[in-house]
């Protein structure tokens, strides 16, 4: 079990040694983490999200104004069948419009819950969502264009559990909250009095936003516990920026099952999972014989050509502890061996003869280019129009993506679909890329094949993005009709 020391050592890093305040030594009474309200859309075929104002007291001090569905911070996980329709009814109690984007699912245009479907400040919005897609673990968010890194730093976020009920066969563990754990991975940066705040620089809106502070479901350092058996971690990378390059200490493994569109054929035991913002990862760890475990993520590599000193380097490029497990022998094992096969499967589309498109993710670094507010980020050397249809794409045919990032990785995400990863700077993927996917980290150049089997209008048209949201805000943005 890590100590206090080490704790303080680490957050300590974060904030700069010689600014630490006094509260923080008092914040070390750990508490246990808790897992978002279930709201299990399962039986009933319905859910209800509200959009709402509250205050947080993260650290113990001042309170923060934060935003949350149904809860002051964050939202429930939603389950829901990964087959079948499921009625949402989305309520917005704030002053202000908000969307809800279903980052994962694919289903048609009109109800992607994108920029073009604002829900007006105290509106209600009631799409009907068409399921039928691989059991997954997704989530959802706010998209509204100008505001999405800022709506969604406040909280207006959640996890979403897609299931088909068979993870008993699969030997998969489904308990939640006991040994099937959700884990909301954020970074955020606090100020002396202990608030959460969001005042991007210049230098944080060229690179994305980073925090000081790991936080896990809205919680500053909690401790879970586990059975003294196989966990399943689903992980959601929803910082606005940070890459997490994520560990077990000890070099446990993290063995891969599952990936941000579906299960994998059997797990893949990684040492290091990164995990750009966006994606998400299923992954099981053995608490069964080496007992209690610390997971963290080493130092944000996305710090580009701007790097080092000149950005703050220090405080981007610290490591950061994320969550340590504590074996608690009261908890049931319900699961104690790695399942061999796990009946997923990995996408082997065709590439020979698919259209190709090109997209080359932008930073508009001249002086003019880092000097001008709004514009600075584009595709193709085009910023982001809501009134400009960058692409239109035929439904039923796989085409071939090759997108090119400039200056520094970019989480391409791509809204509408399950893609899979062709290469990666001309090699074969690497291991945590081969299983489905609709986020892929670009460092360098990434090829992915698609194909759409839902339509979307170039009125409510499909987006894609890079996942920095600043990057996302400030124009690295296009959209397409499908038909
Ligand atoms: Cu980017």
């Amino acid at each position: 079990m890590i100590s206090k020391r080490d704790f303080l050592a680490t957050a300590g890093a974060g904030l700069a040694l010689a600014a630490l305040p006094k509260w923080v030594l008092a914040a070390t009474n750990r508490q246990t983490l808790k897992m978002p309200p279930l709201l299990d859309a399962t039986q009933t075929g319905r859910f209800e999200l509200q959009a709402g104002e509250a205050e947080v007291n993260f650290w113990g001090r001042k309170p923060t104004r934060t935003w949350g569905f149904n809860q002051p911070y964050l939202g429930p996980t939603l389950r829901l069948r990964n087959s079948g329709s499921v009625q949402a009814t989305i309520k917005n109690n704030l002053n202000e419009e908000i969307s809800v984007h279903w980052h994962g699912l694919i289903i048609p245009g009109n109800v992607d819950g994108g920029p073009h479907q604002p829900v007006a400040a105290k509106g209600v919005w009631t799409p009907v969502l068409p399921v039928e897609q691989m059991p997954a673990t997704i989530w959802y968010h706010s998209h509204i264009h100008g505001k999405t890194a800022p709506q969604v730093y406040r909280g207006l976020a959640g996890v979403i559990h897609l299931t088909d009920g068979q993870d008993d066969a699969r030997g998969l563990p489904s308990d939640y909250g006991v040994d099937d754990l959700t884990l909301v991975l954020q970074d955020r940066r606090f100020d002396r009095r202990g608030r959460m705040i969001y005042d991007p620089n210049m230098p944080d809106s060229m690179m994305g936003f980073a925090g000081n502070v790991m936080m896990v479901n809205g919680q500053i350092s909690p401790v879970a516990r586990v059975p003294r058996g196989l966990v399943r971690l689903r992980l959601l990378n929803a910082s606005n920026a940070r890459v997490l390059t994520l560990s077990m200490d000890e070099g446990r493994p993290l063995h891969l099952v599952g990936t941000d569109s579906g299960l994998l054929k059997a797990p893949v035991a990684l040492k290091t999972l990164v995990l750009a913002p966006a994606e998400r990862a299923e992954v099981l760890v053995d608490f069964s014989n080496a007992g209690n475990g610390l997971l963290v993520t080493g130092p944000n590599p996305n710090t580009g050509m701007m790097g080092g000193g000149m950005m703050g380097g220090r405080r981007r490029n610290s490591g950061l502890e994320i969550l340590p497990f504590i074996v608690d022998e009261s908890l049931p094992v319900r699961i104690s061996a790695l399942p061999g096969q796990i009946g997923g499967s990995e996408p082997d589309m065709v590439s020979e003869g698919a259209p190709v498109r090109h997209f080359s993710l932008e930073m508009g670094m001249g002086m003019g280019g880092m000097f001008r507010r709004g514009g600075r980020f584009s595709i193709n050397g085009k910023p982001f129009r809501m009134n400009r249809l960058n692409q239109t794409v035929k439904k039923d045919v796989t085409e071939r993506w090759v997108i090119t990032g400039q200056m520094m990785m970019h989480p391409f995400h791509v809204h509408g679909v399950a893609f899979q990863v062709l290469s990666e700077n001309g090699r074969p993927p690497q291991a945590q890329n081969r299983g489905w996917k609709d986020t892929v980290l670009v460092q360098g150049q990434a090829e992915i094949l698609l194909r759409f089997v839902h339509a979307a209008s170039p009125e409510i048209p499909y987006m894609y993005h890079c996942h920095i949201l600043e990057h996302e805000d400030g124009g690295m943005m296009g959209q397409f009709s499908v038909s």
